[in-house]
């Protein structure tokens, strides 16, 4: 049997949490976002907002940053803390049940209202798929996006083949 899916939030936290998906779906319903497509986006799913699971870890004053990983396919987005605090979302349910990795599954970091790839230090690439880790650091942490046209339109390409 495998694994049940979790998300660890780690680093400059009072407490590493992993939290499943039925942990998110128990997070308080004033922190839930039952469909994500009421914030734009195009794919339906249940989402909780970024600052209820840093709670959950007790997120220290000291954070500048946070860094969303995807082991998955080894993509890493590092951005300030404050930029996406407020804002960003965890999806972590489909429409009928765990969220598809077609869809970013099983976690999806995602931010309404996002910057074009590559325009900003928060931009489209930041609502990164298949998320197993959110670490919070004093300094800025690893980061791949793609820097250049090129490598985004490679990114892009990889995509459509399905990696
Ligand atoms: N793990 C992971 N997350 C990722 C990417 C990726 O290649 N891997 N691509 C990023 C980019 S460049 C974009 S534009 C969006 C695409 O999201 P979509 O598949 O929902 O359109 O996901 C972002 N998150
Ligand atoms: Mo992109």
């Amino acid at each position: 049997m495998t694994e049940t899916p979790h998300l660890t939030v780690d680093g400059e936290v009072a407490q590493t949490v992993r939290l499943t998906a039925q942990d998110l779906a128990a997070v308080d319903t004033a922190d839930q976002i039952p469909d994500v497509t009421a914030l734009g986006a195009k794919r339906p799913g249940a989402a909780v907002r970024l600052d209820a699971v840093l709670r959950r870890a007790e997120v220290q004053s000291t954070a500048q940053y946070l860094t969303i990983h995807a082991s998955h396919d080894d993509f890493h987005a590092s951005v300030p803390l404050a930029a996406i605090r407020d804002q960003a979302v965890v999806i972590y349910a489909g429409p009928d049940g765990p969220l598809s990795q077609a869809a970013g599954g099983p976690f999806r970091i995602w931010i309404p209202d996002t910057a074009a790839c590559q325009t900003d230090e928060v931009d489209e690439c930041a609502s990164v798929k298949f998320v197993d880790r959110l670490e919070l650091s004093r300094q800025r942490g690893f980061d791949n996006r793609p820097q250049d046209e090129d490598e985004h339109a490679e990114l892009h390409r990889r995509e459509g083949q399905g990696s």
